[in-house]
């Protein structure tokens, strides 16, 4: 029988369980967005999840929304991430990089020379983004030209390069929570009128070739995908997502992307949101691992993994708070509750020192 604790091939890996550890913005790279030795113990604590998907990272300085966040696109953070990776690895883990940009959730403090932030088109998301130590509302942000795109497509391929460089095993293209592949998806954030814009298959163009430029740069046993269909995070919606995001699983299959990992429901929030989306529906077009995500309880998680919808279960917050997951997971041992206050951004406090079951026996 299946259950979280049976392995599973991954593109050249075997997994040793089926317990992923979804990517989650901590805030606390250094100066250059440098990811430091804390993050290092932070993610060999959690180097027993199947997968760890580390957190997302711009794959440019415009790709960047919020302070602190890590980059991988300069030899400082390469080099950075490097002790992460080591780190997991010396302790038998598996660790993919999730690749970002933000498009308009961005503020112009955070963008080179103090411009406008980057959208499929010149309307503000009604969100907000923590910037100056303070949350702040996104700036108003500016319609890319098409003769910009492939610059950005192109950033996607050197950015998984540079992951590799890194020592990651993979890279997962973050196209979900209202981010820049999500505004060019959604028709709320995606009024464009060229070839990028309008129908499905020409706002699913970006997030296809941004696909295509990492699999021609790694390899797309190395190469997955997260969405989000219906989650509302950072002021998306569309007026179809059961076509749109069947259209783009297709079209992802055909690719033969290693992994899908699919956000059901509103990000962090009720998974029943976005009513009769049919996600099994989605998966009959997929050939590849399906990771599931969203509020998994433990009971929920062995259900869907015993049953087969689902290949493995990604957890944030109890990842946070839980440093040995997998363990609590195997013996049925209570969760730590997560401090929301140190989630984002600080030091040690809330990010490497949550006890263990051993530790917190003593
Ligand atoms: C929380 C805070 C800032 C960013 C996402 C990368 O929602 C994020 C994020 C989450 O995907």
């Amino acid at each position: 029988m299946t259950d979280l604790f049976s392995p599973i091939n991954l593109g050249p890996y075997q997994l040793s369980n089926r317990i992923a550890m979804a990517p989650l913005t901590r805030n606390r790279a250094g100066p250059g967005n440098v990811p430091g030795d804390l993050a290092a113990e932070y993610y060999a604590q959690r180097a027993d999840a199947g997968l760890i998907i580390a957190e997302a990272t711009q794959i440019l300085p415009e790709g960047q929304g919020y302070q602190d966040t890590p980059g991988i696109h300069s030899p400082e953070q390469i080099a950075g991430w490097r002790k992460v990776t080591d780190a997991v690895h010396a302790k038998g883990g598996r660790i993919f990089l999730q690749l970002w940009h933000v498009g308009r959730v961005s503020h112009t403090s955070l963008q080179p020379g103090g411009k406008a932030p980057v959208a499929p088109s010149a309307i503000a998301a009604k969100t907000k983004t923590f910037v100056n130590n303070t949350f702040a509302e996104t700036s108003e942000p500016r319609a890319l030209e098409q003769a910009e795109i492939p610059a950005i497509v192109a950033a996607y391929g050197q950015a998984a390069k540079n992951a590799i460089a890194a020592g990651f095993d993979g890279v997962e293209l973050h196209a979900a929570n209202g981010y820049l592949l999500d505004q060019f998806l959604r028709d709320s954030s995606n009024k464009r009128t060229d070839i990028y814009g309008g129908s499905i298959e020409n706002r699913a163009r970006f997030t296809l070739e941004a696909a295509r430029a990492v699999i021609a740069a790694i390899g797309a046993e190395r190469t997955g995908i997260r969405i989000s269909p219906v989650t509302p995070a950072n002021d998306v919606s569309d007026s179809n997502p059961q076509a749109l995001f069947e259209y783009l699983v297709q079209q992802l299959n055909a690719l033969n992307l290693v992994y899908i990992h699919v956000i059901e429901g509103s990000t962090g929030g009720p998974r029943d949101f976005g009513g009769d989306f049919d996600y099994a529906a989605l998966r009959k077009h997929y050939s590849g691992v399906w990771i599931v995500n969203n509020g998994y309880d433990p009971a929920l998680a062995r259900q869907v993994v015993s049953s087969r919808a689902a290949d493995l279960v990604a957890f944030g917050r109890p990842f946070i708070s839980n440093p040995d997951l997998v363990e609590r997971l195997r013996v049925g041992a209570p969760l730590n509750e997560v401090d929301r206050a140190t989630l984002y951004g600080g030091g040690a406090k809330g990010y490497t020192d949550y006890p263990r079951l051993d530790q917190a026996a003593e």
